[in-house]
């Protein structure tokens, strides 16, 4: 799905927009099914995430006059959004990105209303779920025309060379960077606009931030996150569950322990020792 050249751009910018990866009536079933959920799942809306940062990127007025939808784990409810994890041009563009194997980690929808739909501060997404390595990619699934003025994506080209940073983080906040350093005055960013069905696959290190949306149009997008099979959340244990859900390739053992059990002659599973950690 994705040619040479856009692989190379990865690599260099931390971010590629890509089209076509999914038909229309793939994206006119998604987008359908996304409301439904919204409709029936969520009640409430927010202010979007909270934190001091807000007082660096909204006049005083505005600051806790945002607003913002946001649903995690839509495949708990739709089947649509469920194959979505396993579709394969969308998993095959992952595998160029980041391996041969492929994990899935999440899947959130980060919906900003019409006219005061909430903005986004500087920072990396490695924060909010690091792992031991540098190969996670999170892919912005577009359901809406995202133009710049409905508060798109921006990001600091080449930025995720840098690896992690120190990000402002707390109980009273969502992980951002301190803007005394990193702020949109301050550092560069490119706005990446996009179409409905568009996805823009950007590294969990390359800073990124959006604005207000202030159309009269909602600016939902879906943020599908993937990483290498080789690598592991940093915070959980090898013996800890999580979901593990391999969606392209075939994960090699590296330090996991085999399976435990085997089939006897009576057809009865019988378990064995765990074996050694290689
Ligand atoms: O959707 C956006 O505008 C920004 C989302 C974001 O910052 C994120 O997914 O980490």
């Amino acid at each position: 799905m994705l040619t040479a050249e856009q692989v190379e751009a990865y690599r260099n910018d931390g971010y590629l927009r890509a089209s076509g990866i999914f038909t229309a009536e793939e994206l006119e079933e998604l987008q359908r099914e996304m409301d439904f959920i919204v409709d029936e799942w969520w009640g409430e809306e927010s202010i979007g995430w909270k934190g001091p940062w807000r007082d660096h990127y909204l006049p005083a007025g505005e600051q806790e006059n945002t607003r913002a939808v946001f649903i995690a784990n839509p495949q708990f409810y739709s089947a649509a959004w469920g194959r979505i994890i396993f579709h394969r041009r969308l998993t095959e563009c992952v595998r160029a990105l980041v391996g041969s194997a492929v994990q899935w980690h999440g899947t959130i929808l980060h919906a900003k209303p019409p006219e005061r739909g909430t903005p986004f501060p500087m920072h990396q997404d490695y924060p909010f779920y690091p792992h031991d390595g540098p190969d996670f990619v999170d892919c912005l699934l577009h359901l809406d025309d995202a133009p710049e003025a409905s508060g798109c994506l921006q990001v600091v080209p080449g930025s995720h060379k840098e690896g992690p940073l120190e990000h402002v983080t707390g109980d009273h906040t969502r992980p951002y960077l301190p803007p005394e350093k990193y702020h949109p005055d301050k550092v560069a960013s490119v706005p990446v606009p996009a179409k409905a069905g568009d996805v823009i696959f950007f590294s969990y290190l390359t800073i990124h931030w959006s604005d207000m949306n202030r159309t009269g149009g909602w600016r939902r997008s879906v943020r599908i996150g993937y990483h290498d099979a080789a690598m592991r959340p940093i915070f959980v244990k090898p013996t800890d569950p999580y979901p593990n859900l391999v969606v392209a390739g075939l994960k090699r053992r590296g330090t996991q322990s085999r399976l435990t059990y085997k089939v006897t002659g009576q057809g009865q599973e019988q378990h064995l020792k765990q074996p050694a950690r290689a």
